[in-house]
């Protein structure tokens, strides 16, 4: 998916992380991969060949960005249902609108912790981009829809609304069930940098948890995952966690091949330590790793960025240092 953002190339960090390996890394550490390719395919990547159709609101692409999305909430809802760990590779990070529609739709009281520079918390109705990679927490997020609007009046997101009519893998909302949503007190940020004014605002009235740049250097990244997974775990130490992984979070001299680049970021072991807690934690039960996009930085630092992307990846499944 590369419709959440501007940039072309976003849709080739799966790829690259296939051919270096990702598979017999995971299988080295004793996951049994179940590989579905290209959930969202070609229409959805760089290489579309038609344009996409016009926007009705501020919210850019949001017919494909939602059409992508629901696949990949089918998918998740699907393999969370039955037990498996469901692991999001992207492409730009308004996927996550789907990850976390699948996983929470299954298991709704997952807890999720949002590893990025920026909060993701926009809407469209305060968005200043109208990027749908800006969005993907305030679309599922309880409180930030505006009076009088619904999420299911943009176009595409028709699937989150209780009026559904269901379709094959996205069943209708009924016997009192509800569109999946996210609790203000279910989420913690980690490593945020670059705040929106409204996303700041909606942070302090709805008391969302955050752990930004600022508290990561008083505290410690240490003390930081402690906090943020006891605020998680606190009332139930069972409960399933979903990570979901921007690599804009680490700083740029470690990360260069990404959209959104914000200086001042993660470091190298930071970066590592987030993923490595919270696999320790041994709740993680879903994750997604975004925003690779190799086209933005000469080819060392498309390297290094896809190789930190493994590393990150295979720490958060498991792998220790010793
Ligand atoms: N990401 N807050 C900015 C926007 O356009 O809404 C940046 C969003 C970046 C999104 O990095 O996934
Ligand atoms: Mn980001
Ligand atoms: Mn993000």
């Amino acid at each position: 998916m590369t419709f959440g953002q501007p940039f072309t190339g976003t849709d080739m960090g799966p790829e690259l992380l296939m051919q270096k390996g990702l598979p017999s890394m995971l299988s080295n550490l004793g996951w049994r991969v179940d590989r579905v390719p290209e959930v969202l395919g070609k229409s959805f990547g760089s290489s579309s060949s038609s344009s996409p159709p016009p926007s009705t609101s501020n919210a850019k692409n949001s017919s494909l960005v939602g059409l992508g999305a629901l696949s990949l909430a089918k998918l998740c809802l699907k393999k969370s249902s039955s037990g498996n760990f469901p692991l999001t590779l992207g492409g730009d990070h308004s996927i996550s609108l789907g990850s976390l529609a699948g996983v929470l739709r299954s298991r709704p009281a997952t807890g999720v912790i949002w590893v990025d520079a920026h909060a993701d918390l926009n809407t469209p109705w305060i968005s200043e981009s109208g990027n749908m990679h800006g969005m993907p927490v305030g679309l599922l997020m309880e409180g930030m829809i505006p009076e009088g609007k619904k999420v299911e009046e943009v176009e595409g997101l028709e699937w989150l609304g209780e009026g559904w009519e269901g379709e094959e893998g996205w069943p209708a909302y009924k016997d009192g069930e509800k569109p999946p949503v996210l609790k203000p007190s279910s989420i913690v940020y980690v490593g945020l940098r670059d705040v929106d004014k409204e996303e700041r605002e909606a942070i302090k009235s709805l008391n969302i948890k955050y752990y930004s740049m600022y508290d990561i250097d008083r505290l410690g990244i240490g003390a930081v995952m402690e906090k943020a997974l006891e605020h998680l775990l606190k009332d139930d130490p069972s409960r399933p966690l979903h990570l979901s992984y921007d690599i804009d979070a680490v700083d740029p001299g470690q990360a260069p091949a990404t959209g959104t680049t914000v200086r001042g970021g993660l470091t190298y072991r930071e970066a590592h330590f987030v993923a490595e807690r919270i696999a320790n934690s041994g709740n993680l039960a879903s994750a997604d790793l975004v925003e690779l996009n190799p086209t933005l930085s000469d080819d060392v630092g498309a390297e290094e960025t896809v190789d930190l992307g493994l590393q990150i990846l295979t720490s958060m499944m498991g792998k220790s240092i010793i």
